[in-house]
């Protein structure tokens, strides 16, 4: 029997219901059945026919609001210069972004975009706002190669606000740890206070809200106070509003937006892998509604971006990999004569303490080990290998505080711990201290929930003014360089010999 309880996940927001965040990840985003007030939608299903309208279509589109159920007058198929069946062959998601269209003859000039979706053609009309002012096409342009990161950085964020003319544009990037933090930031000078550098929960961006950045070219929330449009439903059902821009805001994020005091909001996702790296956040304190060619030339600017930003990073992990090849190779070396673990630390210990910045080492080979450093006695390490031999199957398993992990763990002189599968039941593990850390946070990040007169809700913070966390008890993160390097360990290790094919 292991003497250590078993591992529970930390617990940031003590006092909370347990379930605080899947509150957050189960709001039905995309079937809230409302828009917001700046344009107007209709839902057509394969046939043609609309299945659903915003009870302000008329405001855009005379005499429509009567047609639910009807199929859409195939002029408007005419004058948007897309023909319904092209619509309907095209991928759910692809969409036809159509400036200064007139629906009816002396009509006003309104913005199209038009959707595949689940269900058929999502239709959305904006009202197309004159351009403030007509931006340099110039900042359009691909960015130089050979800029350094900051310079790209401070260059998106830059450019998309000289384009968007809104007072705050931030970089906004997910760290490995799943919070955030703002690496980049042009502002007003008028405007008050800076985020540049602060950090923010993981919560603050549900995964419900970052899925429909993979979705969708950016998020528009011209007018945040504003009351929501219902939609009329031939079906009775909300359409799926996933990859629609009016989609309503959700109520959570409305106090979140008047508690940063910013009224319009805009977003476009950064990506990488598929996965949403990070986000062109824009703010203003008053309405604030662009027209499509402006969102989508600012939208071009932040793709521009996103290919530079992917090249950098190809670049530098291309670059680790040469340095991490040459640092390794005594480590490589040796494992490939001998999994002994007195031979592999006596040659290698090091160098992967100094790789990975480690106070301690254990080699694992089957049930045998060998320590080095300043590790846990030996009584808690093979109590840990025998958790975390059953409960983890993946090849690399990592905290900063295993007394927050395992806290039966009892008074030990580390914090950090990084396990690393290797072949034939070998394993690297790597200690770290602790070292106490300063968190600069944008408000305190741990008072999710508030309690009112009706019980507990969830509400974000109130303050986002800097508030420093003092970490204590945790070494610090394990970073993406070191998962790097830990990947190169297994991957080098367990290739195949030279000569053989597969
Ligand atoms: C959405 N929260 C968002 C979005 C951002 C943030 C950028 C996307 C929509 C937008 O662009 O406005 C958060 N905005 C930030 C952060 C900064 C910023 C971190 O400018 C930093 C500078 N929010 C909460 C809690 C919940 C929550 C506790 O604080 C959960 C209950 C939810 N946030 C939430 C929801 C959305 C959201 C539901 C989606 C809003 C929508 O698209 O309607």
């Amino acid at each position: 029997m292991s003497s250590i309880p078993p591992h529970t996940p930390s617990n940031l927001s003590s006092g909370l219901p347990d379930n605080w965040a899947d509150i957050c990840e189960s709001e039905p985003l995309s079937f809230s059945g409302m828009i917001q007030p700046h344009g107007a939608l209709l839902q057509i299903d394969v046939g043609g026919k609309i299945t659903h309208a915003s009870a302000n279509i008329d405001h855009f589109f005379p005499d429509i609001a009567k047609c639910i159920g009807q199929n859409l007058p195939p002029d408007f198929f005419h004058r948007t210069h897309t023909p319904l069946d092209i619509l309907l062959q095209s991928n759910v998601g692809e969409r036809r972004d159509l400036s200064s269209i007139r629906l009816v003859d002396e009509g006003p000039e309104i913005d199209v975009v038009l959707t595949r979706n689940g269900e058929g053609i999502l239709i959305e009309l904006f009202s197309s706002p004159q351009p403030l002012s007509h931006p340099d096409p110039a900042l359009s342009l691909p960015f130089s190669r050979g800029l350094t990161k900051e310079e790209l950085f401070s260059g998106v964020v830059t450019r998309v606000r000289a384009i968007t003319g809104f007072d705050r544009v931030m970089l906004y990037a997910f760290r490995t740890d799943g919070d955030g933090e703002v690496l980049a930031e042009d502002h007003n000078p008028e405007s008050y206070g800076t985020y540049l550098g602060l950090r923010f929960p993981g919560s603050d961006i549900p995964q419900i809200a970052r899925e429909l950045y993979l979705k969708n070219p950016w998020r528009q929330i011209p007018d945040a106070p504003a009351s929501p449009v219902p939609i009329h439903s031939l079906t009775g059902h909300p359409p799926d509003l996933s990859h629609s821009d009016l989609r309503s805001v959700s109520p959570v994020h409305q106090a979140y937006l008047a508690n940063m005091n910013v009224v319009a909001s805009l977003s476009f996702p950064v990506i990488e892998n598929r996965s949403l790296w990070g986000l062109v956040a824009c703010h203003a304190k008053s309405p604030t509604i662009l027209p499509l060619k402006t969102l989508s030339m600012a939208r071009l600017v932040v793709r521009n971006f996103n290919m530079s930003l992917l090249q950098l990073h190809a670049e530098e992990r291309m670059q680790a990999f040469e340095r991490l090849n040459y640092r390794l190779s005594p480590f490589r070396e040796i494992f490939s004569k001998s999994e002994n673990p007195e031979d592999i630390l006596s040659v290698s210990a090091t160098l992967l303490a100094s790789l990975f910045e480690g106070c301690g080492l254990a080699f694992f080979s089957g049930h045998r080990f060998t320590l080095w450093g300043t590790t846990p006695p030996p009584s808690t390490i093979e109590s840990l290998h025998e958790i975390l031999e059953s409960t983890f199957q993946e090849p690399i398993w990592q905290t900063v505080s295993l007394s927050e992990s395992f806290p039966g763990i009892g008074v030990i002189p580390v914090a950090g711990l990084m396990v690393i599968k290797l072949k034939n039941q070998c394993s690297l593990w790597i200690f770290r201290p602790e070292t106490i850390q300063e968190v600069a946070w944008g408000g305190n990040p741990h008072k999710p929930v508030e309690t009112i007169s009706s019980g507990l809700v969830i509400s974000p913070r109130q303050s986002f003014e800097r508030w420093v966390e003092k970490r204590v008890g945790q070494s610090l993160p394990w970073d993406k360089f070191t998962h790097l390097a830990a990947l190169h360990l297994i991957r080098t290790t367990t290739a195949a010999p030279p000569g053989s094919h597969h």
